[in-house]
């Protein structure tokens, strides 16, 4: 059986649940802190972010459903980003996940309203689990119900990176792989290279990838390794210097410390039966380069 322990202190106004290390927001439910022991941020958030709903701030690990890159009315990647989550007290136990020995864990929940109805014409219920291990890695698995019929979504853990600078970056675990190009309309490509690495504009969707991807940061000389299970796709976006001008709350050289890079089901939508539950699970961790090039 499992200890519900809570991850962090719920702050005086209700917004946040925070700790040392970490910090979720309940509006969108979305990690908004992750450090290392050190007390180094992991996760980019920009100085020009608006705290201000009904816009997500810019930055962290935002939950993007049903829709990922499409407009549902006028919320681009969904609604659930730009609605208040809230703790769940008595979550269902999730096995071989929280009964490790140290791990912290959160659940957090939204249950669609009647006014979401007008967004989208489905009941659903989201649930977050954040994880937040002895070592330091995060994981994060949501689930989801659904009522009387059945329906289709994409979905996305849109996770920014803080890098130290987007050129001393690149990507493993991606390559050779066929990729929608989101600057193309979505124009399907394969993979060339070895790694991804960055000298403009990438916005792309790479499909059925593995379930694991590395983000080597030289500058930092540190690894991200993101493991996911149920989300077959991987974005990977960083909107370098002309797109960044365009984005309002984006500072104009953030472009250099952040990197996108989201385990994601987004080619082919998941499709629930009605009652039936899902399961999208990311874990993301990180080593010093010195560690990754010994293992
Ligand atoms: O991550 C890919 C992407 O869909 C880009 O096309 C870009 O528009 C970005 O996401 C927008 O993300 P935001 O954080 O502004 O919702």
């Amino acid at each position: 059986s499992t200890t519900k322990r809570h991850l962090g202190d719920l702050n005086p106004e209700r917004r946040y649940v925070a700790c040392e290390k970490f910090k979720i927001s309940l509006y969108g439910g979305q990690v908004r802190s992750w450090k290392t022991e050190r007390g180094e941020e992991l996760l980019f958030t920009s100085s020009k972010a608006i705290f201000m709903p009904p816009v997500a701030v810019r930055g962290g690990i935002a939950i993007c459903f049903p829709k990922f890159g499409e407009q549902v009315s006028a919320e681009l990647h969904g609604f659930v980003r730009n609605r208040m989550w809230v703790i769940d007290e008595n979550p269902a136990p999730l096995q071989s996940t929280d009964s490790s020995t140290g791990n912290v864990f959160i659940d957090l929940v939204y249950k669609s309203t009647d006014d979401d109805l007008w967004f989208w014409h489905h009941r659903f219920e989201l649930r977050l689990r954040v994880i937040l291990n002895v070592d330091g890695f995060l994981t994060l698995i949501s689930r989801r119900n659904v009522d009387s019929k059945p329906f289709s979504f994409s979905f996305a853990y849109h996770t920014y990176l803080s890098v130290s600078d987007i050129s001393e970056v690149r990507v493993e675990g991606l390559e050779n792989l066929d990729y929608l190009d989101s600057l193309l309309h979505r124009e399907r490509f394969t993979d060339q290279g070895d790694a991804i690495t960055f000298e403009s504009e990438v916005d792309r969707v790479y499909v059925s990838t593995s379930d694991t991807v590395v983000v080597i940061d030289h500058g930092k000389k540190r690894t991200f390794v993101i493991k996911k299970e149920g989300l077959p796709d991987v974005v990977v976006w960083n909107p370098w210097e002309k797109k960044s001008k365009t984005i309002i709350d984006f500072g104009n050289d953030e472009y250099k410390h952040m990197l996108c890079v989201d385990a994601a089901a987004i080619e082919n939508p998941i499709t629930l039966k009605p009652g039936e539950e899902w399961t999208g699970r990311v874990e993301l961790s990180f080593m010093s380069t010195l560690l990754h090039s010994l293992v």
